[in-house]
């Protein structure tokens, strides 16, 4: 069943979304307009798709804002809340191949991440939410004996939720679950590039019986749409994952606007250290190499720099290379594809200059660093190593969002973790060592809000996931990531 043609055909039929979801409608944008959808695949236009802007955005707004204070969804009793979410969850599961064959699409990762990561990540997430919402309690105070005080965590309002087109469901859904068991209303603005599956989304959640206008899902542009959202008055939060720049803007819009709330989870530089007393070399080298291959780099914790013990450094970067090697860009919707296209020309463009910086700066090109498939007419490149990076170089420095790994060489403990944390990120760190006393040092002193010890990307949605420094503030995941759209009540009663 699970054959190119399977997927294929399932692309021919469906109808692609491409309408935006205001208050429980499908709909045109305002104007009129909408733009082209390229799928990376083969570089060809496979939809149009609604280009909102102020207008809609302002509709998105209004229309959550009634929902938000009647209370249709925030004053629903619990039970119901969680019957919603959990059908929508289920309607998910059942339609987890279209979900996934529209993410492949759209931003060209093997279907088979689609399905075994994005879709299912998505389902894990809005069902550990659903399940969270009625274990919510508030805390009594001390008080006095003619005083009684307690806290409640009240909704915000409406909540603007702007994600990025790297795992846009699932980046959706971080926001979009715990922001609907909270309480608030939402409005989604999915990236131009990957518009497909939060619409789909917003048509699920009306299926499920999600009232109107709790959540919208309004496809545009980042300078039109996602610019007014976050300008806009009556919009309580923004919750942001995506670049640094971005981010920047979005707290100077709060600052130009009502001071909404912002949390913003942005890029990284991620370190992954392997120490000479490694205790698997071949668990590490396979890490090394997917940790920043994985979704062909488009990961905002790619393990974008190896640093290697001097003294294991040749052979594991052997080890590394080898496994490397095998990773061959593929048709995204062909199930064996481990490795697909970059999610846009653009996004390739940015990936491949960095190859002149990259020999400029003396790095020693190991493997890779060419666009490949180009007859297909899709965006690939290779899984691409540089060995030798000097800690200044552009390549150990910037974000690339690429499958560029730039390897660099350490002699002793303290010069990793120098170097780990050598950089104005601080989303993701891992180490490799069978030193505990090293290993509880390095998780202490790397400033990361992610420390993985003998593995990679090993946590789930019971932790939370967010960056020290520049790659942002607040949650997502965990229990913590409820309370961020929430605010806190203090309540005192005199008796009298
Ligand atoms: O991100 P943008 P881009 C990093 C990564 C990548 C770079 C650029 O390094 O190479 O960012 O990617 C919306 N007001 N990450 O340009 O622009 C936009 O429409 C309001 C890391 O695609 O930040 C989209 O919905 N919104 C990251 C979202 O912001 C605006 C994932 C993200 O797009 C806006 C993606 C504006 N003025 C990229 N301009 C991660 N942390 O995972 C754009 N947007």
């Amino acid at each position: 069943m699970t054959s190119l043609a399977h997927f294929e055909q399932i692309a021919s039929v469906i109808e692609l979304p491409h309408q935006a979801v205001i208050d429980g409608r499908l709909q045109p944008s305002a104007t009129g307009r909408s733009f082209e959808n390229v799928t990376p695949r083969n570089g060809t236009v496979i939809n149009r798709v609604a280009e909102c802007d102020a207008a809609d955005i302002d509709a998105a707004v209004s229309a959550a804002r009634r929902a938000f204070e009647d209370g249709r969804w925030r004053n629903l009793h619990y039970r119901e809340k969680k019957r919603i979410l959990f059908a929508l969850a289920d309607l998910m599961e059942r339609d987890a191949e279209i979900l996934a064959v529209l993410e492949s699409l759209d931003v060209g990762k093997p279907i088979n991440d689609a399905l075994s990561v994005d879709v299912p990540g998505a389902i894990r997430t809005l069902r550990y939410y659903a399940e969270a919402l009625d274990k919510i309690y508030g805390e009594v105070g001390p008080g006095t004996g003619d005083r009684f005080s307690f806290t409640v965590e009240e909704p915000l309002g409406v909540v603007g939720a702007i994600v990025p087109w790297n795992f846009p469901l699932h980046m959706a859904m971080w926001k979009v679950a715990p922001a609907l068991a909270m309480g608030n209303s939402v409005v989604l603005k999915p990236a131009e590039q990957s518009p497909m599956t939060a619409l789909k989304l917003g048509q699920l959640a009306l299926e499920a019986g999600l009232p109107p206008g709790v959540l919208n899902v309004v496809p545009g542009f980042g300078a039109a749409a996602g610019k007014a959202l976050a300008l806009h008055m009556d919009v309580d939060m923004i919750a942001f994952t995506g670049s640094g720049s971005v981010g920047r803007l979005l707290m100077q819009y709060s600052g130009q606007s009502n001071l909404k709330r912002v949390s913003l989870e942005l890029g990284g530089k991620s370190p992954q250290i392997v120490f000479a007393d490694c205790p698997d070399l071949n668990a590490a080298a396979f890490h090394a190499a997917w940790g920043i291959f994985f979704n062909q780099g488009e990961v905002c914790t790619a393990a974008s720099r190896l640093l290697v013990q001097e003294d294991i450094a040749d052979a594991f970067l052997d080890k590394l290379l080898m496994i490397a090697k095998r990773i061959v860009p593929g048709d995204p919707l062909e199930p064996a594809t481990k490795f697909g296209a970059m999610v846009s020309a653009e996004q390739m463009q940015t990936a491949l200059s960095y190859i002149e910086d990259a020999a400029r700066d003396g790095a020693a090109l190991r493997l890779g660093g060419n666009r490949v498939r180009v007859d297909s007419g899709g965006f690939f490149i290779e899984p691409t190593v540089f060995d030798a990076v000097a800690p200044d170089a552009q390549l150990a420095r910037e974000e690339v969002f690429g499958p560029f790994l730039a390897v660099s060489r350490f002699k002793e403990p303290d010069e990793a973790l120098r170097l780990a944390n050598d950089t104005v990120y601080g989303l993701a760190a891992g180490l490799w060592t069978r030193d505990i006393n090293l290993a509880h040092r390095a998780a202490r002193e790397i400033k990361a809000g992610l420390v993985w010890i003998n593995g990679w990307d090993a946590c789930d949605i019971t932790m939370p996931f967010g960056g020290f420094k520049q790659s942002g503030f607040g949650r997502d995941r965990s229990l913590h990531a409820l309370h961020k759209y929430a605010d806190l009540k203090s309540v005192s009663i005199t008796i009298r």
